[in-house]
């Protein structure tokens, strides 16, 4: 009798696991466990049972009937959700929407700017997030004794380089790429180096602790300050229309000579001064000057036959501006309201 009851079980499971309708699952319902199915015979039969063994297989077989009983409301139901009153799938019901992804606006500003330097024969450049205080500060003409180094204070990164130092951190700038780059593909070159740059800032609405920069390096021979000035006009009537104006103001990076920050005419007053320009009517956007000669050499060329430009955008900052984004850190934030906006 239990072997019986143990075949009966399977065979129902079996059959059950094989339900695509719901006139399969009444068949089944008449057979297994309907007054005159298998199951309700079994029982019937128990009453000819010695009185041990009617209470052992009698437990079984209640035990059996309650497992089948629930296995099969279970498949009722899924097929239930599944099918209309037909017993048929109703494909004309409308699916379920699938919400799209949206590009960060710091992606899109990249994307625009990597567009704008490919067409102008320049290549796309990677480079560590962790890097050493030798390229990150050292190589660009910034010695550990140097003032400068107080401008971009970073995370230090508790580990101890092959030479046993304690040398590694957040890079702070996109620039050592500059020298990873003069390395690996030598002179004459053209690189655009879009990155996430680390400060150790105390944030307010300009300045965060992780944020974006795209960097450009041109080397070549007879490189001056008038094909930089250029470059950069070029770039800013790309990215902000035809009427935009460069000017440029002397500033000190201890990795260019000369050096100094590039304004654009304010494209939302289109110079007349407004809030988003402070009533300047220019927008200070990049950093920029002609390669140091030790950053040349730091890069394995000789600055008596190469020379170059660097310069250095703010790609959160781009972003805000072309998209009136008042907050820097509604970057990071991971609101998917603001994401939805792009
Ligand atoms: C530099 O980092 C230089 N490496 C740029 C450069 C490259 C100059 C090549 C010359 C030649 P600076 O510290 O000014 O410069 O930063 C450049 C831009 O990065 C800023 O104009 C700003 O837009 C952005 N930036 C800097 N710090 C932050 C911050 N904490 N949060 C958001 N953006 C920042």
């Amino acid at each position: 009798m239990k072997e019986k009851l143990n075949k009966l079980r399977d065979e129902f499971l079996e059959q059950l696991a094989q339900a695509k309708d719901s006139d399969y699952l009444h068949e089944l319902e008449l057979k297994y466990l309907s007054r005159k199915g298998e199951l309700s015979q079994i029982m019937r039969s128990l009453k000819d049972l010695s009185l041990d063994l009617r209470q052992e297989i009698g437990e079984l077989a209640n035990n059996v009937k309650l497992e089948l009983q629930s296995k099969f409301a279970e498949m009722s139901q899924t097929i239930n959700n599944y099918s209309n009153k037909s017993g048929k799938i109703d494909i004309t019901l409308p699916g379920g929407r699938i919400p799209q992804g949206h590009l960060n606006p710091i992606t899109l500003v990249q994307q625009e700017m990597e567009d704008i330097f490919i067409s102008l024969g320049f290549k796309i450049l990677d480079g560590p997030e962790l890097e050493s205080d030798y390229y990150n500060f050292t190589a660009l003409n910034i010695p550990p004794t140097h003032p400068a180094r107080d401008m971009q204070d970073t995370f230090y990164v508790d580990l101890k380089n092959k030479d046993g130092q304690y040398d590694l951190l957040m890079r702070t700038q996109t620039s050592p790429v500059q020298i990873r780059a003069m390395q690996k593909y030598g002179a004459p070159l053209r690189a655009l180096i879009p990155g996430r740059c680390f400060r150790s800032e105390a944030t307010d609405a300009r300045h965060e602790h992780t944020f974006y920069q795209v960097e450009g390096l041109l080397i070549d021979k007879n490189i001056n300050f008038s094909n930089l000035k250029s470059l950069l006009e070029i770039v800013g009537q790309k990215l902000f229309g035809q009427n935009t104006k460069l000017r440029m103001r002397p500033k000190f990076f201890p990795f260019v000579e000369p050096g100094n920050n590039g304004e654009y005419t304010c494209f939302l007053c289109q110079g007349q001064g407004c809030r988003v320009c402070k009533y300047t009517g220019w927008l200070e956007i990049v950093g920029a000057g002609l390669v140091h000669p030790a950053v040349l050499k730091a890069g394995g060329l000789n600055p008596d036959i190469y020379s170059g430009l660097a310069f250095g955008f703010g790609l959160n900052r781009l972003a805000m501006l072309k998209y009136n984004i008042n907050d820097v850190r509604l970057f990071n934030n991971g609101d998917l309201k603001f994401l939805e906006q792009f």
